[in-house]
């Protein structure tokens, strides 16, 4: 039976026969051929694959951080788990924390959380403070917190085991393809899960397991886009709440990645990011959040600027499911779809749909 990354790759991580792993079986995504998608992007032999990573326990990627962040959490002894999020990192936070039986304290920027992600942080059980500012406010009061209260473990990805547990996304990626994409695409907000990937990939190198490194493309929103612009942004804005941050923690760990691999850092617009979320949606049947569809925004970017080689093989990561953010499915849904409202009388159907 699979029962989570920590024990899938016991070998590689290396903890103790009785680690108190706290899990809800995350991992094991499917890694999905995007066929109409590879067609319409104009590039040779193209494959693509998408990442759905969705399909998490949570809804998200950051259950396979949370699984291995919480687990240190509860064998050093805290008493709660506390974090900084634009939504997905809460959930995931509280819903392990719950499993542990720890208590979580979440902090989220009011207003700009998702409505699934505020959903499940309040049912399974956080301590919710809301502020009015934006993530990077709030990731500088948790790191303080931190740093006053032992009690008190921080599960942002500053904490070394979120990064060393996303790691496994990489290694699946791998197992699936027998080797490395050449490409890899990757939304980018606050930076730990590029750093996470990049670490994978090399660690699967060291061992042998690839052969040859993947070129790491990460996409930030173009109002959220410090790493590209080269400074801080002081206001981050997009339509894509999770990847809303301006001050990424792990600036450092996604320049490296882009270096050392020959990658590219670029922006997508929230135009961009919109057109690719309802692309996957409508010629795909794969739903992801919008953060998440920054890596196809990047993909179709990068295509059309010819930086993807014909016959080559890509992964897109999508982060989030896309039912963490009904808000914004059914303002993009409803402009491209026939929906209307009519009488519950067969003949007013019948007339509409000239039956
Ligand atoms: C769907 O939940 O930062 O570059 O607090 O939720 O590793 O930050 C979420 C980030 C991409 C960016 N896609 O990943 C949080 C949070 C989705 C996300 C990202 C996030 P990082």
């Amino acid at each position: 039976m699979y029962t989570g990354i920590l024990n899938q790759y016991q070998d590689l991580y290396g903890f103790a026969e009785d680690y108190p792993v706290v899990s809800l079986h995350e991992g094991n995504t499917p890694l999905i051929p995007a066929l109409r998608l590879a067609n319409c992007l104009g590039v040779e032999g193209l494959k693509v694959y998408l990442k759905y990573e969705g399909l998490n326990p949570t809804g998200s990627f950051k259950d396979r951080g949370m699984t291995y962040a919480v687990s240190q959490a509860k064998f050093d002894g805290a008493e709660t788990v506390v974090c900084a999020s634009t939504g997905n990192t809460s959930a995931a936070c509280a819903a392990y924390a719950t499993r542990a039986r720890l208590k979580s304290l979440v902090i989220i920027p009011e207003g700009k959380i998702a409505l699934g992600k505020l959903s499940q942080a309040l049912m399974y059980g956080a301590s919710i403070i809301e502020i009015a500012g934006n993530f990077d406010q709030a990731l500088n009061i948790v790191r303080m917190l931190g740093e006053r209260d032992k009690r008190l473990a921080v599960v942002n990805s500053i904490n070394p085991y979120r990064i060393l547990g996303q790691q496994s996304g990489a290694w699946e990626i791998c197992d699936a393809l027998g080797k490395a994409p050449d490409q890899f695409f990757i939304p980018v907000g606050n930076a730990g899960n590029i750093t996470a990937y990049w670490a994978g990939f090399k660690k699967y190198h060291d061992l042998g397991k690839i052969s040859q490194l993947p070129v790491m493309m990460g996409y930030q929103a173009e109002g959220a886009a410090p790493i590209v612009r080269g400074h801080a942004v002081e206001h981050p804005e997009t339509v894509a709440t999770a990847i809303r941050i301006g001050n990424p923690a792990s600036w450092q760990g996604a320049t490296d990645a882009r270096d050392q691999s020959g990658g590219h850092i670029d922006l997508v617009t929230d135009a961009d990011i919109l057109g690719a979320y309802s692309c996957l949606a409508r010629h795909e049947g794969v739903f992801c959040e919008p953060a998440s569809a920054a890596s196809v925004a990047g993909l179709m970017k990068a295509c059309a600027e010819g930086r993807v080689k014909p016959h080559s093989t890509v992964v897109c990561i999508l982060t989030g499911n896309g039912l963490k953010d009904p808000d914004n499915a059914v303002l993009v849904g409803t402009k491209e779809v026939a929906r209307v409202s009519l009488p519950a009388d067969e003949s007013a159907i019948c007339e509409y749909l000239g039956v």
